[in-house]
């Protein structure tokens, strides 16, 4: 059986890529709901309710364990999401703001992420963490990952509209914490503006490593030899969705 990955989006494809590097053997079935992105900026009710359509989707597919690969809808539905399928194993993924502090010794942290996750309570309570022993500023960045829907020179365009939403940060950072699926691919925009000396961090690899233990825990791993398939499904019947996913799959292993 497969495993399922969704997002509101193309997004996840970053944690699907670090997922494939360390499952190869493992099929796996993504669903995009980029008909639907971006979720970041809609209410809790709504998120919840595309959330549980994605996964009766990929329920068809009888995906063997279903990886949110998300921030928003992980914060949003994952706890409903377990609760209504008791016999999944269900991984979430959040801001890694735990491995941009043991990372980094003093400094300050910025964690970029969706209106929607930041304001989420799964948030604060991992914002209540470390506030008493670091600075952690955040930012929410609406418009971002509609410039990675839509595909195309979205690193030019995602640099640019960087270069203008950072400037309402006025600290200097030691560590930047990419809350967000999507945000990754725009790693080379960043490195522009930060340099090499800033720490870029991501959750897709602790939440890849989280599936594996999850799967062998479960005694849910592939025991085959040969390498596994990838079926990508989109809601949007714009083909240029199936496309993108691949590029992006594509461009995440540069990185
Ligand atoms: N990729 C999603 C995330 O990780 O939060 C956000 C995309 C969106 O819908 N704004």
């Amino acid at each position: 059986a497969p495993i399922g990955f969704f997002d509101s989006g193309v997004g996840g494809i970053s944690v699907l890529k670090k997922a494939m590097d360390i499952l190869p053997q493992e099929d796996f079935v993504y669903f995009g709901d980029s008909l639907n992105a971006p979720y970041g900026d809609k209410d809790l009710a709504t998120i919840k309710k595309l959330s549980f359509q994605v996964v009766e989707k990929l329920m068809e597919y009888s995906i063997k364990a279903l990886v949110v690969a998300c921030n928003t809808a992980t914060s949003a539905a994952i706890e409903d999401l377990r609760q209504s399928y008791p016999d999944l194993p269900v991984i979430g993924i959040e801001p890694a703001l735990k491995v941009a502090v043991d990372h980094t010794e003093t400094g300050n942290i910025l964690v970029l992420a969706t209106k929607r996750t930041l304001e989420e309570k799964k948030f604060k309570n991992l914002l209540d963490r470390y506030k008493e022993s670091r600075s952690v500023e955040t930012l929410p960045l609406p418009g971002l990952v509609e410039i990675i829907e839509e595909g195309g020179d979205y690193q030019e365009k995602s640099y640019l509209f960087l270069e203008e939403a950072l400037k309402s940060v006025e600290k200097e950072m030691s560590a930047v914490v990419l809350g967000c699926t999507h945000y990754p691919f725009i790693k080379p925009s960043l490195r522009r503006i930060y340099g090499k000396d800033v720490l870029i961090v991501d959750g897709s690899e602790g939440t890849a490593r989280h599936l594996k233990e999850v799967l062998l825990e479960r005694d849910l791993l592939t025991d085959k030899e040969e390498k596994g398939t990838l079926l990508v499904l989109n809601s949007s019947p714009e083909e240029k969705f199936q496309e993108l996913s691949f590029r992006l799959l594509e461009e995440s292993s540069d990185q």
